[in-house]
């Protein structure tokens, strides 16, 4: 299985760059492409409709302002989507915010903080975590690295 990662435009990039970071220190396989609501339809309807026969066990996906690609690929497909809003010039990213977190009770989008991709790779981790021992064991050194690192920081 590997991790569907997507966003609406290439100046995302560089706030998804942390879920491609996280994916690659897990050794999760992910595949990364522009797709956006609004500027390629067909794109994004193929895209989710064959997310889970190619093998995608999770969709992560990236977008700012009217945020909508997160659920309408959650709409039209059951692989997980882990939404992260990104942050705009205008709204400070409380309209991508908005755009992804309030899904109608039935199709589910798991919605990170702004700019949360980091965390939406962690989750994706998690979930796949649940069927693969060897990334829980990898899960459970990085909490223990991030709990040493606490502990062993003076002030
Ligand atoms: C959305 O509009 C994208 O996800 C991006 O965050 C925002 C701005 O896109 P560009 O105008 O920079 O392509 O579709």
């Amino acid at each position: 299985m590997k991790v569907g990662i997507i966003m609406g435009s290439t100046s995302d990039l560089d706030i998804m760059k942390a879920a491609m970071d996280t994916l690659d220190s897990f050794g999760v396989e992910y595949e990364k492409k522009v797709i956006s609501a609004h500027r390629t339809l067909d794109l994004m309807c193929e895209y989710a409709k064959s997310a889970r026969d190619r093998g995608i066990g999770a969709i992560i996906a990236g977008a700012g302002g009217a945020a909508h690609v997160a659920g309408v690929v959650a709409g039209m497909t059951t692989v997980p989507v882990i939404g992260v809003p990104i942050q705009t010039k205008a709204l400070g990213g409380m309209d991508s915010l908005l755009s992804i977190v309030q899904m109608p009770g039935g199709i589910p989008v798991a919605t990170m903080a702004i700019n949360g991709a980091k965390n939406a790779a962690l989750l994706a981790v998690e979930i796949f975590a649940l069927s693969d021992k060897e990334l829980e064991t990898k899960l459970k050194e990085f909490r223990q690295q991030q709990t040493d690192k606490v502990l062993n920081t003076t002030i």
